[in-house]
């Protein structure tokens, strides 16, 4: 039995994705980040800040996505999503794998400011910009390491591709692509693929965004 604790268009998505690129098709649990089951204790027991995703495998309960990313890559090596210690990628493997969490920190804070503060008069025009324009100077990098090869690492895909899926689905509603062309052209590749596409489909219908984009007024 493989559970997965899972929100729609939330991290959970990239062990859903990374998963899914392994042909397990695991059970979903859906949670909702308002109702505050993630702060009951049965969940708490099994993620302790009350966090997706958590994956319940080979006995253990797993928290953190980038730990079950290695994880899964390092117990299941056949299908070539990890780079071990002895690869000559390894070091990029390992920034580019964790580089996804600087990238899903910005989007929590703007989803923080447009989606989840009650009182839209308590959002911070000035933070909403500084953090979009800071996750537009990741997507730079992302952009750069793109130029002339078809995933993030030289030699094809590789599970630093299913941590980045989260941010290739949420950072769109607050940095338009339009200025990134390789991004764009990664997201075309990407979404060919068969794994995303099963991924895709058990994701699960988002809650989080009433707009494509979210803008930040002028003055
Ligand atoms: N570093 C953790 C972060 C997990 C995380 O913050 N997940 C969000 C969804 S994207 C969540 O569960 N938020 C619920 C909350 O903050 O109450 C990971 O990568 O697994």
């Amino acid at each position: 039995m493989i559970r997965l604790h899972h929100v729609a268009l939330s991290r959970s998505f990239r062990v859903l994705w990374l998963l899914s690129e392994m042909g397990i098709e695991p059970e979903i649990v859906v949670h909702s980040i308002t109702d505050g089951s993630l702060r009951a204790p049965d969940y708490l027991a099994k993620s302790p800040a009350g966090r997706v995703p958590a994956l319940e495998i080979d006995g253990l309960t797993l928290f953190e996505s980038g730990a079950i990313t290695e994880y899964l890559c390092e117990t299941r090596p056949d299908h070539g999503f990890g780079r071990p210690p002895s690869h000559p990628e390894r070091a990029a493997y390992l920034e580019w794998l964790h580089f996804a969490e600087t990238q899903a920190h910005l989007i929590a804070n703007l989803n923080l400011q447009w989606v989840f503060l009650r009182d839209p008069a308590m959002r911070s025009p000035t933070l909403l910009k500084m953090e979009a324009k800071r996750l537009a100077i990741t997507l730079s990098a992302v952009e750069r390491a793109l130029a002339g090869q078809d995933y993030l690492l030289p030699s094809g895909f590789s599970a630093a591709d299913t941590m980045f899926g989260y941010t290739l689905l949420a950072a769109p509603h607050f940095v338009r692509l339009a200025p990134f062309p390789a991004i764009r052209a990664y997201r075309d590749r990407i979404a060919a693929r068969p794994g995303w596409q099963r991924a895709r489909a058990l994701d699960g219908v988002q809650k989080f965004y009433a707009q494509d984009f979210y803008e930040v007024a002028d003055g």
